[in-house]
This record gives structure tokens, C-alpha cells and sequence, in this order.
């Protein structure tokens, strides 16, 4: 008797036509043959072996650098289902329209059969998912980004119970592009794009889209947020998760190295884009890290803004739109350094020094095991997870928002979070810098109605005897002369501390119409070219703009007409009503 996932192999080849089907085992030596074929076939190309051992470049159609969320739908039974922050399509309609394009696609290809798990091998959070791929750098990127082949398919054994994701990159056409999701069948079909987010189904695809719904479903919480524990100089570790839209500093954040000035701390990384959390039965909130490798944002980082994840890149990493140097090395804008005066750009043109392009692609990434960053904390893999006692907030924007501030309560701690705005980054195709609403920063991820997403959160806070404190934090203020007023990177852990502080009961704050604020001498600026005057700024809640605010948050929430919880309704009145006071 085949079992249920042999019965879907089989029925994917007969609609997509390989040559040969490959059942990934996840071992090394499969790793090193398709590494071998890649170089062989000029998908990948080695980088200098012996500074960068293990390391590859992958250069990506021009067309297909970023995640494309207008072809990404999600389709329910029912429109509403799916909500106004997603695109729709009905199931029979996309499984037809869709399924001609796969139809034939991986005639004179080899398809990958990928089983993987998100989250620690034995961890009863953890699910199963199997990706059926015609592309090799996903087969092996998915090796790095998941526990992928064997573990995943001796834990699978003959059940029904795993997420299906089928893949073809197509013809690489935007025109013939589609990232569809059937959350009602835990079904992912993706085709037209060899992208990260796009093609790795694992990571939005199935840990975000399908595990908020299923999340919603269960009781628990599939959030795009990074987890990390702080120990504090007393030996004291405090686990917090935080929610930033693409490219605002996550990956920063989870490794953050304290600055000498903050001695006998020390940050711990569990996780840097998702994090799923569940109700323990101590009434705390249990966060794990579906993921085991970094897909993260090249451009920008170096030895200051993310020392860790340097170290952890120097191996067995593929890089993706990148520029080369002439050494063989990989360059990106904002490297430590002089940049090189030539390079091969990400498109493999030669780039010099006067020229007006970029070198690398500003979405170029890096794929690198989880395992091999020295932050990486020795509670990554516990299969309970670890307990979050705080959950930030973050976006990107140059007014309104202080530097940090801690909500009344629960319900108006995700009011908090459902008003979240920011600029957008070079993660998504489109216009970048336009303020966007992305509550929770998961608008681009949330697979269902996120009027119903905000009613879940209320429910899920309502569970806990002792939930997570909630916070929002803006690394990105700035002056009227468009400067930045905090320094950032490793200098946020000062503001971490007046969050610990918070919730560890050590530490007063102002009461203001927006929530709790730290007073001045709350947050420690010693050292740091921080005046008191620009700590103001960074703290300033200015009545009158925050009041012109609101009715544009109002304006959002109607979107979600009835399925919008009267519970946030109330906290804008009631914002409004303390703005008056
Ligand atoms: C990511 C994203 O790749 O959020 O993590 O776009
Ligand atoms: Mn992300």
C-alpha cells in the first residue's frame, strides 16, 4: 500500500512530468553532488574556498529578487476568510488556472522530493511539511533553513499529517508567476519564482501563512518575530520576542553584541524572523523557532551592525545576489571595509567604483545554518521552547513613535501592535520608504482575515495567567534635519534593559495617553552622544500629532468591517479620549 506521501508524489509527477523524481535524504554527501551539479550547470559558482569555505553564489533571474506579494493569494472557500489583507482567489478557480501551469513544468527535470520539519526534531510543536521542488537551490537551501530528508521522513512515517508545498520556478515569467496558499487543505502551490519567500516554502509559506491559520485553529500564535534571551549580569536570562516588518534590523536584533559600556550582559539567539508560541501549562507564553538556518539581508551588515552573523556566514553559506570581488570574495554595500574598486555586480556585469548602480542587489541574502552563529543560545533547540516575558513591536518611522513605551494591558498591548506602521524596505517588490500600516508585521504573512487574527490574539491573551508584557519600540526616530536621534545596533540593548526592567517590576514609569513611558533616567545614555535634549525628542509624545493620527487608524480597522473586534474600537475611543484630557 503506498502511503499518503507516495500517493501525492506520484499524482504531482503525473500533472508536472519529471524526468526523475529525488527523494532527499538530507545527508552530506547528496548536499556535496547537488553542490557539484549546481557548479556544473552554473547555478551556483564557487567563492574563494579557502577564505570562504563551503561558500556559493547564486545569482537569481533579474526578474525574481524579492518577494512578489500581489502573486501571492491565498485561497479559502470564502473571500472573507482570507480578508482584505490578502488576494483571493477561489480554490477550483487557482487549482485550475494554476494547475496549467504546472501542468508539463518539470518535463526534462528532476524533481526533488523535500521532506523537512519546522521546529526541534522532537519537539511536539513541530510540524511536518514535504516540498516537491525542480530546483536544486531550493532542495539544498531547504537543507540549511530546515531539519530536512531523513529526520523529516522517519518522523512522518505513513501518516496523512504534513503541509504539501509543490514548486516549480516555471519560466521564471512574473506574467506566469503564482504563491498560492489552501489553508483549508494545508496545500501550498508555488510557481514562476526560484525566490526566497517565494520558493523556500517553508519559511512564509508554511511556517507563517498556513501556521497562522492553523495556529488560529489550535490556540497558539505563528508570528513573524525574532526570540532572544538577555542574561543579565546577575545570571538572570529573560526571553523576548519582537515583530519588525522585513529589513528593519531583525536579524540586528537577535544577535545583538553588547557594547563594552554594557558589561555582564550577554544576548542569546533562539530565532531571527518566526517565532511560534504556545500556552504553557504555567500560564506563560512558550516560544519556539521553527527554523534552523538565517535567510538574511546582505546589504548593511558588517562587523558593527551584526558581528555574529559575520562569523556564521564564512561557511557553507550560499549567497544570493551579492556582487564578487576580484579575489573571489562576496561584496555587498555596506561591507566593513573600502569597497573594491571592481567586482562583478549581482546581474554579473563588471561594477567599478564610479559606478551609479549598486554592486549587489539591495534584497541580496545569505543562507547560513543556524547552528554554526556563536550567539546562537544553548536553549535554540529545547523542544518546550523557551517562556517570553516580553514582546516588542517595531517599525520603521522617522516621527510619532517613541523610542520605546510598554502597553496598559494585554488587549492594549495588540492594539499596539494592530496600529503598527512603517516604511517599506527592498523585501518586497515595490515603492520603498512609503509608510505602510503592517500590523504586527505580519500583513504580508497573516493567512486569514486579520480582523480575525486581532479577535485571536485578544482570545489567545485572554488564556494567560501570565502573559508576556507588551512594548513598541522605534530604533529609527529622527530630527527635523532627517538624522537619526539613537544610535542603534548594539546600543538598543539599553533600551532591552528598561524592558527587562519593566518586567521584572525594578523600575517606575510616566503614564501618558499612549502607554507607559520610561523617565529620563530610565534609560541609560551614559557614554553615548545622546544629549538630554535629543532623549526628549526620542521620548516625546506630542498630543496633537498623535490626535491627527487616530482617525487614520480608524480608517484602517474599517477595512475589516464586523470581523474587526470591538475591543480595538474601544481603544481608540479611548486613546482619544486621553489625548482630549
Ligand atoms: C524575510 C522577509 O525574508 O521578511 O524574512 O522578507
Ligand atoms: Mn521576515
Amino acid at each position: 500500500m503506498p502511503t499518503p506521501l507516495e500517493r501525492w508524489v506520484d499524482e504531482c509527477a503525473q500533472l508536472t512530468r519529471p524526468k526523475n523524481i529525488h527523494w532527499c535524504d538530507g545527508s552530506e554527501a547528496e548536499y556535496q553532488k547537488l553542490t557539484k551539479e549546481m557548479l556544473a550547470s552554473g547555478t551556483l559558482m564557487e567563492l574563494n574556498q579557502r577564505e570562504y569555505p563551503g561558500c556559493y553564489l547564486h545569482r537569481s533571474d533579474p526578474s525574481d529578487v524579492a518577494r512578489t506579494e500581489h502573486l501571492t493569494f491565498v485561497c479559502t472557500s470564502k473571500k472573507d476568510d482570507a480578508g482584505p489583507n490578502n488576494n483571493w482567489m477561489p480554490p477550483a478557480e487557482a487549482k485550475e488556472k494554476v494547475g496549467a501551469l504546472f501542468s508539463g513544468a518539470m518535463k526534462d527535470r528532476t524533481m526533488y522530493v523535500v521532506p523537512y520539519i519546522m521546529g526541534p526534531t522532537t519537539s511536539r510543536y513541530s510540524q511536518v511539511g514535504v516540498e516537491l521542488t525542480d530546483s536544486p537551490y531550493v532542495a539544498v537551501s531547504m537543507r540549511t533553513m530546515t531539519r530536512m530528508g531523513k529526520v523529516a521522513s522517519d518522523r512522518l512515517g505513513s501518516s496523512d499529517h504534513f503541509v504539501r508545498g509543490l514548486h516549480s520556478i516555471g519560466d521564471l515569467n512574473p506574467d506566469r508567476r503564482f504563491i498560492l496558499h489552501f489553508p483549508e487543505e494545508r496545500l501550498l502551490w508555488s510557481v514562476g519564482s526560484g525566490y526566497g519567500g517565494n520558493a523556500l516554502l517553508g519559511k512564509k509559506c508554511h511556517a507563517l501563512r498556513l501556521g497562522s491559520y492553523m495556529a488560529r485553529e489550535e490556540g497558539w500564535l505563528a508570528e513573524h518575530m525574532l526570540i532572544l534571551g538577555i542574561e543579565d549580569p546577575s545570571g538572570r536570562t529573560t526571553y523576548v520576542a519582537a515583530a519588525f516588518p522585513s529589513a528593519c534590523g531583525k536579524t540586528n536584533l537577535a544577535m545583538l553584541v553588547p557594547p563594552v559600556s554594557q558589561k555582564g550582559y550577554k544576548v542569546w539567539t533562539v530565532g531571527e524572523d518566526i517565532a511560534w508560541m504556545h500556552p504553557g501549562p504555567d500560564g506563560r507564553l512558550w516560544a519556539i523557532n521553527p527554523e534552523a538556518g538565517f535567510f538574511g539581508v546582505a546589504p548593511g551588515t558588517n562587523m558593527k551592525t551584526n558581528p555574529n552573523v559575520m562569523r556564521t556566514i564564512r561557511t557553507n553559506t550560499i549567497f544570493t545576489n551579492v556582487a564578487v570581488t576580484p579575489h573571489g570574495t562576496p561584496y555587498w554595500e555596506g561591507m566593513d571595509g573600502p569597497p573594491p574598486h571592481e567586482a562583478i555586480d549581482w546581474q554579473g556585469k563588471p561594477w567599478t567604483l564610479d559606478s551609479t548602480t549598486k554592486a549587489a542587489h539591495p534584497n541580496s541574502r545569505f543562507t547560513t545554518p543556524a547552528r554554526q552563529c556563536p550567539a546562537m543560545s544553548p536553549e535554540w533547540e529545547n523542544p518546550d521552547g523557551v517562556p517570553i516575558s516580553a514582546i516588542l513591536f517595531g517599525g520603521r518611522r522617522a516621527s510619532l513613535i517613541p523610542l520605546v513605551y510598554q502597553s496598559f494591558n494585554w488587549q492594549h498591548g495588540v492594539f499596539l501592535g494592530a496600529t503598527m506602521a512603517s516604511e517599506t524596505t527592498a523585501a518586497a517588490t515595490g515603492a520603498v520608504g512609503v509608510v505602510r500600516r503592517d500590523p504586527m508585521a505580519m500583513l504580508p504573512f497573516c493567512g486569514y482575515n486579520m480582523g480575525d487574527y486581532f479577535a485571536h490574539w485578544l482570545r489567545v491573551g485572554k488564556g494567560l495567567t501570565n502573559p508576556p508584557q507588551i512594548f513598541r519600540v522605534n530604533w529609527f526616530r529622527m530630527s527635523p534635519e532627517g538624522k537619526y536621534l539613537w544610535p542603534g545596533f548594539g546600543e538598543n540593548l539599553r533600551v532591552l534593559r528598561w524592558v527587562l526592567n519593566r518586567v521584572h517590576g525594578e523600575v517606575g514609569a510616566a503614564e501618558t495617553p499612549i502607554g507607559y513611558l520610561p523617565y529620563f533616567s530610565g534609560i541609560d545614555v551614559t557614554g553615548l552622544d545622546v544629549s538630554a535634549g535629543t532623549l526628549k525628542e526620542l521620548l516625546d509624545v506630542d498630543k496633537k500629532e498623535w490626535a491627527e493620527a487616530v482617525p487614520g487608524q480608524k480608517e484602517y480597522f474599517q477595512k475589516y468591517g464586523d470581523r474587526m473586534p470591538k475591543e480595538l474600537w474601544q481603544e481608540c475611543e479611548a486613546l482619544e479620549k486621553r489625548l482630549q484630557s
